[in-house]
């Protein structure tokens, strides 16, 4: 069933927002964005879900130990994720920022290509033509210019593809953000705006983000903006599929995403500094896996053996996350420099017929050592 919304503002967007799935599991039909997921479907967004929580989980126990510089934990904030990645279409584009685990592990890019900007072994992880979605923005907003611009590509080779840029609350503030949806509302880029509304920019409130919800600053540039709930996976999958059915022929939609951000901001953050147990505990009753598990056992689509099952793949899944980043190969320092320009680096700075050298040859650990120990007597 083709979703019915037709792009009006969303009454939603002042309102509680968009739900299907409440926090017991209950399914209440929003005629608007239908749910048109089969059983098999259902089941592959909960298993997705339930392994990047287990990403995640032995991530953040990989960076305790060491094994990784930092780490962005998206703990509760997977249902946003899993349930764009179903909503997009293999040949468009998505642009995340640095907590997309979900997106990503729903893209196809792998666990050392999550993992690997983490440990520090590249300067992004993936190719993003490969699986139609970008290596993260660390800077804030950055992504929303580069998915604006990509979507104005888009239209202009007049496949019917769109983009997706997924940017945070304390990014809504960014200047590049804004002027971004200028441009998109200007060229109507096929573009969905999805902002992840997770109560925090590290220890700035979203309060101070905004006067009024974030979804109704669309309306200032001319195109819908729609708030969901952003722990219901269901609902996320439905209003994605819609603004992306939309933006395709309609131009840009916003979407506010409200979550909540369940681990401090990053492993180098201590979040209780600046808020409460009590305030992360609230959001513990609104999880976004518990309340599709809920529903799932409702529908007799899952049962405890199954449960034990995926249970069993996700330890084997951390087992796998703890090997690979143990196994990282350390890349080649002369690498480092690679694909920051077209053509070679030391070519492109030397005026023409000015012989350049060759490349210096590759040193090894063990001449590397003789070298340093000689050196330093
Ligand atoms: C241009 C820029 N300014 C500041 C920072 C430092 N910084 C890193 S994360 C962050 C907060 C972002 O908050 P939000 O957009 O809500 O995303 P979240 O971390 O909650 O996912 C800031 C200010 C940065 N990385 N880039
Ligand atoms: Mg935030």
């Amino acid at each position: 069933m083709p979703p019915t919304w037709t792009g009006e503002p969303c009454d939603g967007a002042s309102g509680p927002p968009i739900q299907v799935l409440d926090p017991s599991g209950q399914f209440t039909a929003d005629p608007r964005f239908p749910v048109d997921l089969d059983d098999g479907d259902l089941l592959g967004l909960h298993r997705d879900m339930v392994l990047v929580r287990q990403l995640d989980t032995t991530a953040t126990a990989l960076q305790q130990q060491g094994e990784l510089g930092l780490w962005a934990s998206s703990r509760g904030q997977e249902a946003i994720g899993v349930g764009l990645a179903a909503a997009v279409a293999p040949s468009d584009m998505v642009f995340p920022s640095y907590r997309e685990h979900a997106l990503a592990w729903c893209r196809g890019v792998g666990i050392s290509g999550i993992l690997g900007l983490f440990r520090g072994i590249t300067n992004g992880g993936w190719d993003p033509a490969a699986v139609g979605l970008a290596v993260p923005s660390i800077v804030i907003g950055a992504q929303v210019l580069h998915a604006v611009g990509y979507a104005m590509g888009q239209q202009l080779d007049g496949g019917g593809e769109a983009t997706a840029v997924v940017f945070g609350d304390g990014a809504s503030s960014q200047g590049d953000t804004l002027e971004a949806m200028v441009w998109a509302a200007s060229f109507e880029a096929p573009v969905v705006l999805l902002c992840i509304n997770n109560g925090w920019a590290i220890s700035v409130p979203a309060a101070r983000q905004s006067r009024i919800p974030l979804a109704q600053r669309a309306r200032g540039f001319g195109f819908p903006g729609l708030r969901v709930d952003g722990n219901d996976v269901l609902a996320m999958y439905a209003v994605a599929r819609a603004a992306l059915d939309y933006a395709r022929t309609g131009g840009p939609v916003l979407i506010e995403a409200v979550t909540y951000r369940m681990a401090a901001h990053t492993t180098a953050d201590d979040d209780m500094r600046y808020r409460t147990r009590a305030e992360v505990d609230q959001w513990q009753e609104r999880d976004p896996i518990s309340r599709l598990t809920a529903h799932l056992v409702d529908c007799g689509l899952l049962d405890d053996g199954a449960l034990a099952e995926l249970q069993h793949e996700s330890q084997r899944l951390a087992e796998a996350v703890r090997h690979e980043v143990r196994t990282m190969p350390m890349p080649d320092v002369r690498t480092l420099g690679r694909h920051a320009y077209a053509s070679d680096t030391r070519a492109s700075l030397v005026p023409a017929g000015v012989p350049v050298a060759p490349p210096a040859p590759a040193v090894d650990s063990a001449v590397r050592a003789t070298a340093l120990s000689a050196a330093h007597g």
